[in-house]
């Protein structure tokens, strides 16, 4: 696993702030509109270790890709690739910080899904109610850190489609998930909205098995598997950074793929 070393005392906007009037226009802008933190900096580069310095050689390095290239990182609406049953992964990995029979049990029947934050209808969700969205489906790749991949078949929901029903603040900048066994993650809001950010309540047409985060894991193609919360109990849309269970020991907060 690899940590992110932040220099105590540094201000991590500003120190990017101050690198960036490095980089030439368009970069610049489109760098610190849509990817301006120090997670986007280690992911672009590799490099754990961050100050002053290294921050502008890194953006002197980024700022020398050519524009098209950079586009398509920085862009949040880029496709994460899709694939045929055929290529589906068997079975499919089951991967926590505990073990596959230590996973929480949830109880479909009393389950809600609580809502909170910057939106208008803050009503708990059933499993019946939730199974009544508009399903979409997808057969996509999940990528661990720890070192596998697997592509699974995953239907549910659109996430955009959910926040636009319960009257989210879209302009919030953030989503934050809670999970039974007290698991979080946040996620910024152009991935919240991302065509392929999913609301899983299925695996393969079938009611999410226990393993994969009964009733609901959301699913984020286009982030690393970490980012892909599972037994979601509740969701705040907030402009608070609330962080995640691993992106608080150091794991890259972009975490894009
Ligand atoms: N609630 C919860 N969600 C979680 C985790 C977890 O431990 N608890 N682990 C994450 C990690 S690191 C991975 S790789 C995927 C694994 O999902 P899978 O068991 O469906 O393969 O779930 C992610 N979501
Ligand atoms: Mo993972």
């Amino acid at each position: 696993m690899r940590n992110r070393k932040i220099i105590p005392g540094v201000d991590q906007k500003l120190l990017i702030k101050d690198a960036a009037t490095l980089m030439p226009e368009p970069t610049r802008r489109m760098f610190l509109r849509s990817a301006a933190t120090l997670g986007a900096l280690t992911f672009l580069t590799g490099c754990d270790i961050i100050d002053g310095d290294t921050a502008e050689n890194l953006l002197r390095k980024v700022s020398s890709f050519n524009d098209g290239a950079q586009a398509l990182l920085f862009s949040r609406t880029k496709l994460a690739p899709t694939f045929p049953e055929s290529a589906i992964t068997k079975p499919f990995p089951f991967n926590a910080y505990y073990d596959e029979d230590e996973a929480p049990e949830i109880d479909g029947k009393t389950y809600k899904l609580e809502i909170s934050g910057l939106v208008e209808n803050k009503k708990p969700w059933t499993l019946d109610e939730l199974y009544k969205l508009p399903e979409v489906s997808q057969i996509t790749r999940h990528v661990c850190v720890e070192g596998w991949s697997a592509i699974g078949s995953w239907q549910g929901a659109r996430l955009s489609d959910f926040l636009q029903r319960i009257g989210a603040d879209t302009r919030a900048k953030y989503v934050w998930f809670k999970c039974a066994e007290g698991y979080t993650n946040t996620i910024d809001m152009p991935t919240a909205l991302h065509p392929q950010t999913q609301m899983t309540f299925k695996y393969h047409n079938r009611i999410l098995p226990r393993a994969y985060g009964y009733p609901i894991k959301i699913r984020i193609p286009t982030k690393l598997g970490f980012k892909n919360p599972k037994y979601v109990v509740a969701m705040e849309v907030t402009n608070t950074d609330k962080g995640g269970y691993w992106e608080n020991q150091g794991y890259n907060w972009f975490s894009g793929l």
